[in-house]
């Protein structure tokens, strides 16, 4: 079987840990979200490819759920003793070779794709790993200048700053007008993304965010258009349960484009490939939400409501088996 999964940070990791224990034999692709990418102190950071890495390899903080296991940051703090920014950024020991390697290697002209498989070869994460883009394509948010800035009406200034000092520094507590990715016109999908969708037996899109993860990769050209396209039914799962985010702060940017925080305006978002243009076929929601059920469905997106909290290996993986099972696939 094959499986093709548009994934983000953590909780796409996880759920991929899911996946991979329900259907072990399977061929899995996994497209990662590169809008979150920053250079730092002259580094190349790739926080979702690292995080599907490290959490499928064995390598993952279980603590943080991004960065390494027994990490320490001690270079994170010297650079700050000189006073050099960013200081916000969490910048690890360890995670530093990751990114030096990368570095080096972009130097060297090799491409993300390229060297996305060379740090896998070392991590073995059980799934081909390739970045949306090898092109620049970094999701800035648009917000009222932190420092108080306003025009010459009094109105604050509105500002893009990089998504990691919205999300890190500011935890995503100061309101976001909207999101552009900056370079995405001239982005193309990354070599295998389009066949890896086209060929797939099923496309999952796992609970990541679903505005600045899932939502970045759909902008990349070519991509949303391969899922309309494709003869593999695509299935869901919902990030919201119950009215708010497992994890992370989804609320926040659904807010920032308009959108209620519940799994039946996420359905509604993604839109049903049976009616008009959509990119789903199933969508798996909570227990929590079973009220929403049949108005997921008049959406013409088949759905059902099974427990979505990644707890352990074993919710996890019965949380593949039924996104599967939505997909008409056990
Ligand atoms: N998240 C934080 O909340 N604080 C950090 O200092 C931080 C550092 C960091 C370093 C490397 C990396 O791969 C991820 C890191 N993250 C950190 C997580 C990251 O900001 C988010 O996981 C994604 O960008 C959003 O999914």
């Amino acid at each position: 079987m094959k499986i093709t999964a548009l994934a983000g940070g953590i909780g796409g990791a996880r759920f991929l840990r899911g996946v991979l224990a329900a259907e072990p034999d399977a061929e899995v692709t996994v497209i990662g979200n590169t809008g979150d990418d920053i250079w730092v102190h002259g580094l190349r950071v790739c926080p979702d490819l690292d995080t599907v890495m490290y959490t499928l390899g064995g390598g993952i903080s279980a603590e943080r759920g991004w960065g390494r296991e027994g990490e320490t940051f001690t270079v994170k703090d010297e650079l700050a003793d000189y006073g050099v920014e960013p200081t916000w950024f969490g910048l690890g020991d360890k995670d530093i070779a990751t990114h030096l390697v990368r570095t080096q290697s972009m130097q060297a002209g090799f491409t993300l794709t390229d060297i996305t498989a060379a740090l896998c070869a070392r991590w073995q994460p059980g799934v081909r790993l390739i970045p949306m883009t090898d092109d620049r394509a970094e999701t800035n948010v648009i917000v009222d200048d932190p420092d108080g800035a306003a025009d010459t009406a009094g109105r604050p200034m509105q500002i893009a700053i990089h998504f990691q000092e919205w999300w890190i520094k500011y935890r995503a507590h100061i309101p976001a007008h909207g999101f552009v990715l900056v370079g995405v016109d001239n982005a193309r999908p990354a070599p295998g993304v389009i066949e890896a969708i086209e060929q797939a037996d099923v496309v999952l899109l796992p609970p990541s965010n679903p505005v600045v993860s899932i939502g970045t990769i759909l902008q990349v050209p070519g991509i949303a258009d391969a899922l309309r396209s494709t003869n593999a039914p695509v299935i869901g799962v919902s990030p919201i349960v119950g009215g708010a985010p497992v994890r992370g702060m989804a609320d926040a940017c659904l807010k920032a484009i308009g959108l209620e925080t519940t799994a039946l305006a996420v359905a509604g978002h993604y839109g049903a490939r049976s009616h008009g243009g959509g990119l789903i076929d199933g969508w798996l929601i909570d227990t929590t939400d079973a009220a929403s059920v049949t108005a997921i469905e008049s959406l013409g997106i088949r759905c059902r409501a099974v427990p979505l909290m990644m707890t352990d290996l074993d919710a996890t993986r019965a949380m593949a088996v039924q996104a599967l099972s939505l997909a008409n696939l056990t």
